[in-house]
């Protein structure tokens, strides 16, 4: 060895920049630091100049292509700090219904504004003879597009043809950046794009590094900006839910979108009925990047893998549209196997922990739970999707397979509180059930006979009866003697238990942390669990307000005893509870309020960027 012990660390320090920026293709050669700039006096700092040949990023994150060296220092890495990014172009700004990025063009001025910039600085020198051009890493370049900004617009820019001239050159190009896809498996996302200039003297070269947005789940204790229900004029079993849902959007001042599930494009089979699941058929969540005002987002819909449902083309035909994105991932039936059940790619089994940190584990943006093991799982291709975009991961897969449609939102959901989480997990407790029943039954004689959903009905699913009625209602007594009722309900508990620890460590939530919700189960099949009482954890909460299913418990004079319990238990977190008739439409086929319904939040304060992941 030749080197001095100086200059090898010198090297040391050199490779370990490179590969931090993802550039280990550099030239092995020792460069030489540029020597200060000759003219530097006292009142000049001592900063070497620029190279001419330079790529200018938002790699402050300040929303501006600032070209200084501080900005070009940071250019070829990316960190929680800094970096600069680009977005998934998925929304439709031109109105054409295809997601912008599905083109070649820049999609009106709007469209522009979904473009992260990027620029060649201007080498007023450049000589006759210079020639520029881009490359990017294969996996990147067949996933992003670019455009070039002339005096008449923009223009699609190839890298693998397009050249810049010597006038190019010394007038500097700005380019615009849109990627067509959001972060995969395949792909994680980072764009390294390099400039190389022939033709003049010895070729030069910089690299800058590009990151794009991952797609983020809204957590459902944040601010609401808009729910969504089903609307099915002349379909009976809608019609009180329909109702309730607009008088408890009204008495809030919350904006409703409703949705014509009885529209010829949505109705798969008008003889089945009018698919109502609005939580079922999409997710929301968002994706953005640094702008001068600190944000440009846009929420972005998650379209369900499973395409039976007719109804999730609402997602496309009538969400997708001017800073509204859309993007669907499905896999084959193949791909899928054999223990493939399409019942838990509905997004209630798609749920977001809110933001929470426990030991080491920060979620500062919360953290993916979705029910699906080997035994029993959902579509590949969204959970490959949902891992990949990292920032809310990994996701905590849950057994939801006792379940008899298997959703994660039958079992929890949860309440913004004020204490230092700032949140809440409700919990189905069977237990608690049974045990609040024994009580009222103990406080006066009168109680063993009170009914339970009484002038209720279940339906017939299958068999020669197929939709035929029959009474549901039952005396508390009753049902708290049906030793099998019982004895499934144990079993139930026991499920929740597991998930009750499961979450316990995982999240850290202590028990003051958790508010069981009381209602029974009952048995659809073998070690297949549904809400018996209606599913009153399963509802939608928008800012303080919880809309919950009307649970025809027994009566006390005029007051549902289930009622009074499940608005007292929610009180103290400041939320108001109203109840929503949905018996028919809803419970009655295994779901409950938040099945039926769905929300768009807020865009969070935590950047996505500075998430560590
Ligand atoms: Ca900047
Ligand atoms: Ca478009
Ligand atoms: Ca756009
Ligand atoms: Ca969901």
């Amino acid at each position: 060895m030749t080197n001095t012990p100086h200059a090898a660390r010198w090297r040391r320090a050199l490779a370990a920049a490179l590969v931090a920026a993802g550039c280990g293709a550099e030239p092995a050669a020792t460069p030489t630091p540029t020597p200060p700039r000759a003219d530097a006096g006292p009142d000049r700092p001592l900063e070497a100049p620029l190279p001419e040949v330079r790529l200018v990023v938002d790699a402050d994150r300040n929303g501006a292509l600032d070209d200084t060296r501080a900005e070009w220092s940071q250019r070829a890495a990316w960190s929680t700090t800094h970096g600069a990014m680009l977005m998934a172009n998925v929304d439709d700004d031109d109105g054409d219904r295809a997601v912008d990025a599905s083109d070649e063009e820049v999609n009106g001025e709007a469209d522009a504004a979904d473009l992260a910039r990027f620029r060649v600085a201007a080498w007023p020198g450049a000589p006759d003879g210079a020639e520029g051009s881009l490359t990017l890493p294969e996996l990147a370049a067949a996933r992003v597009r670019i455009f070039r900004r002339g005096p008449d617009g923009w223009s699609a820019f190839a890298p693998a043809s397009a050249r810049l001239s010597r006038d190019d050159l010394r007038a500097g190009v700005e380019f615009g950046i849109e990627a067509k896809d959001f972060p995969s498996p395949q792909w994680d996302g980072n764009v390294e794009i390099r400039l190389t200039v022939t033709g003049a003297g010895d070729d030069r070269a910089d690299t800058a590094v590009m990151r794009t947005a991952p797609w983020v789940m809204f957590n459902s204790v944040a601010p609401t900006v808009r729910v969504y229900g089903p609307q099915a004029e002349g379909f009976g079993p809608a019609t009180a839910f329909y109702y309730d849902l607009e008088d408890a959007t009204t008495a809030d001042g919350m904006p409703i979108q409703w949705i014509n599930t009885l529209d010829r494009n949505y109705l798969a089979d008008p003889d089945e009925g009018p698919d109502v699941w609005m939580q079922d058929i999409m997710e929301f969540g968002w994706t953005g990047i640094p702008s001068a005002d600190g944000l440009h987002a846009m929420p972005v819909v998650l379209r369900t893998p499973n395409r039976q449902r007719t109804v999730a083309r609402f997602t496309e035909r009538e969400l997708l549209g001017p800073d509204f994105g859309y993007v669907w991932k499905y896999a084959s039936l193949t791909v899928n196997g054999r223990n493939w059940d399409p019942s838990l790619d509905s997004f209630g089994d798609l749920e977001l922990l809110p933001p929470h940190r426990h030991g080491a584990h920060d979620h500062p943006l919360g953290r993916i739970i979705h029910g699906s093991v080997d035994a029993r799982h959902s579509d590949v291709a969204m959970r490959q999707f949902l891992d990949a975009q990292s920032v809310q991961g990994p996701p905590l897969y849950v057994d939801t397979s006792w379940l008899h449609v298997g959703h994660i939102d039958e079992v929890l959901s949860f309440v913004p509180a004020e204490t230092p989480r700032g949140w809440k997990l409700l919990l189905a407790s069977p237990r608690l059930a049974r045990s609040i029943l024994t009580d009222f039954m103990g406080r006066d004689p009168a109680h063993a006979r009170a009914l339970m959903f009484a002038g209720k009905y279940w339906y017939y699913e299958s068999g020669p009866m197929q939709g035929r009625a029959y009474p549901a209602q039952r005396s508390v007594q009753a049902i708290l003697a049906d030793a099998e009722l019982m004895a499934f309900n144990q079993q139930a508990q026991a499920r929740i238990d597991m998930l009750r620890e499961q979450l316990v460590e995982e999240v850290g939530l202590a028990d003051d942390d958790i508010v069981e919700i009381p209602f029974l189960m009952w048995s659809q099949g073998p070690q297949r669990a549904a809400a018996y009482m209606p599913g009153t954890v399963n509802l939608l909460l928008y800012n303080r307000t919880a809309v919950v299913a009307r649970p025809y418990g027994p009566n006390v004079g005029a007051t549902d005893f289930i009622e009074e319990d499940m608005a007292e238990r929610l009180r103290p977190f400041g939320i108001t509870v109203r109840f929503a008739e949905q018996w028919d439409l809803l419970h009655a086929a295994q779901g409950e309020v938040h099945c039926g319904t769905n929300a768009v939040r807020e865009f969070p304060q935590q950047r996505w960027w500075e998430v560590p992941r």
